[in-house]
């Protein structure tokens, strides 16, 4: 895994605990805007140092599209074993594979991505990264690597649901969880993808808001664009 640079694993208390998502929940500032479904945190402070710079859109790409996806990425992956024992890498339980060239359909989906996930004239990095997590598969703490990677990162999910945690790189205490809703899109940007580390939680710690969301075998197609 070359874009990723493991910046820290930090020992945090279970987080699904129900107290520390009471934030999220009992807010009724949170409860009223549109992100709540998807965005929760240790403080109000935390989420509003991430708004504007974090994005789910659920449902980005329909069971077909997924489909389409799935069909065009799968074959290469399953050459492929899932990688368990290199205890220093920043993922647990993973395959992944680049791919440049992407059919008709596949290559429309990822135009979408790009139009609405980064600045206009924005130099893309060529190859899109898939990542394939197996159930028991996680993401550790980590920020991408600043040499190979520009300001944006953005994700389509597919096959399950999961969690992706941001905690702030000076303070291991504060934490913001995103619902990656299967068929979603996320996006990261600037100072939540510079100055947060980014995660994607184990099943045992998959909560969001204090409800269990199951985490299944889960593939990634990310884009990113390049330093300026
Ligand atoms: O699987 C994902 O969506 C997250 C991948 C990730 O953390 C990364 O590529 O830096």
């Amino acid at each position: 895994m070359t874009l990723i640079r493991v910046v820290k694993q930090v020992q945090r208390k279970s987080l699904q605990c129900p107290l520390l998502c009471r934030f999220s929940s009992d807010s009724s500032a949170l409860r009223k805007g549109p992100e709540c479904k998807w965005l929760c945190g240790s403080s109000q402070e935390i989420v509003s140092a991430v708004r504007g710079q974090v994005e789910v859109r659920q449902n980005f790409i329909s069971e077909e599209e997924e489909n389409v996806l799935f069909k065009e990425v799968e074959p290469g992956l399953r050459k492929k074993r899932y990688e368990f024992d290199h205890w220093d890498d920043a993922i647990h339980g993973y395959r992944e594979t680049e791919r440049l060239q992407w059919g008709v359909m596949g290559e429309s989906i990822l135009r979408r991505v790009r139009v609405v996930a980064f600045p206009e004239g924005s130099q893309l990095l060529g190859p899109v990264h898939v990542l394939d997590l197996d159930k028991e598969g996680y993401i550790k703490p980590h920020i991408d690597s600043v040499k190979f990677c520009g300001s944006t990162i953005a994700g389509l999910s597919l096959l399950s649901d999961s969690i992706m945690r941001l905690v702030p790189e000076n303070n291991s205490t504060d934490w913001v969880d995103l619902l990656l809703s299967r068929r979603s899109l996320y996006i990261l940007r600037d100072d939540a993808r510079f100055k947060f580390t980014h995660e994607i939680l184990k099943d045992e710690d998959s909560f969001f808001s204090g409800q269990k969301v199951p985490r299944h075998r889960r593939i990634s197609v990310i884009c990113r664009n390049l330093p300026v």
